[in-house]
């Protein structure tokens, strides 16, 4: 299959193209910049739900769950699972897709896992273009769980358009969620695992953590649920479904893509800027920056701006 292909098959939501293409993505393939090219203009038209939190609360599970309350209302939806850590999709990634197994025969289900060591530009990159490409593949709906912790979920959140953060009973939530920033980036706190003990407890802390913090517009809603026996899932997918008018009401759905946008560019940028820099050093292009430097004839803050300078120039 060669690019175009991928790029018309993708439009036309062949899963083969489409999972080709999330496979160029994950390996940051040569061609990816022609296969963004032909999907671009053809996007925008999904809305995105991620879904971070430890490892085992349940993220899989409730993807699953959502899965099913988004086609009982009649839309196609996409899962992407990330994860930032790993080379390959490894075992726990594994186990996710056989939990799916009951949606796997519906045409309108995409699920896939996606590592991201291969892409240059890492995860801040690499999921933004996932996404992009489950978009122009047809999906209404876009379900991207994290696999990790800290700066990896608080970068794939960013690239949803509502963030869910899922907490499960006696994780020690709130002080954990507020160090690791977690706090900051949820639009839903989820508490899952209701069918335990302690998730009132737990829903209690977030309730009285978000009421300590800062005014807020929009207050994340704190929804109980429970995978085991459907408990709380039409609520969570309907304070999704509020979360997302808000958004658009309030123009800040609008607000949100265009800072995306303009960071992922940001993040190109510098990518390409660190790539070519080092490039230029390696090979011995800046000899004389690197002398004058030893000699503490330049310092070293003059001598990036003499690089950065270069590296602009040689690309003309
Ligand atoms: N009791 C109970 N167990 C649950 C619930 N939801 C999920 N589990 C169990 O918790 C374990 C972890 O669930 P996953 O859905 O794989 O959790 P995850 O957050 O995706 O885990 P990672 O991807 O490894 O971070 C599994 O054994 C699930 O069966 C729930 O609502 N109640
Ligand atoms: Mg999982």
């Amino acid at each position: 299959m060669d690019v175009e292909e991928v790029v018309s098959g993708v439009l036309e939501g062949d899963r083969r193209a489409t999972a080709r293409a999330i496979s160029m993505v994950e390996d940051g393939a040569d061609d990816l910049p022609e296969l963004i090219e032909g999907l671009f203009s053809k996007t925008g038209n999904a809305y995105s739900v991620g879904l971070t939190g430890s490892p085992g609360v349940g993220k899989s599970s409730l993807a699953a769950e959502l899965v099913k309350a988004v086609r009982s209302r009649d839309r196609s939806v996409a899962v992407l699972a990330i994860d930032p850590t790993s080379p390959f999709t490894g075992g726990a990634l594994l186990g996710d897709r056989l939990r799916m197994q009951t949606h796997a025969t519906d045409p309108e289900v995409f699920i896939r896992s996606m590592a991201t060591r291969g892409h240059l530009g890492g995860l801040a990159l690499a999921a933004p273009e996932a996404v992009r490409v489950l978009d122009a593949s047809g999906a209404d709906i876009i379900l991207i769980e994290t696999v990790g912790v800290g700066q990896a979920e608080v970068e794939v959140a960013t690239a949803a358009d509502t963030t869910l953060v899922v907490v499960a009973p006696g994780w020690g939530d709130a002080v954990q969620a507020s160090k690791a920033g977690i706090l900051e980036i949820a639009d839903v706190f989820v508490v899952n695992k209701a069918d335990r003990d302690g998730a009132a407890e737990a829903a209690r802390d977030l309730e009285i953590m978000l009421k300590m913090g800062p005014e807020m517009e929009w207050v994340p809603p704190v929804i109980r649920t429970s995978t085991v026996n459907d408990e709380g899932i039409d609520e969570l997918w309907e304070a999704i479904e509020s979360h997302r008018k808000h958004l658009e009401a309030s123009g800040e759905l609008d607000r949100r893509r265009r800072a995306r946008l303009l960071r992922e560019v940001e993040e190109m940028v510098s990518v390409r800027l660190r790539d070519r820099a080092a490039s230029m050093l390696e090979r011995g292009a800046m000899e004389k920056l690197a002398v004058d430097l030893v000699a503490r004839r330049v310092d070293p803050y003059r001598a990036a701006d003499i690089l950065v300078g270069e590296v602009g120039r040689e690309d003309r």
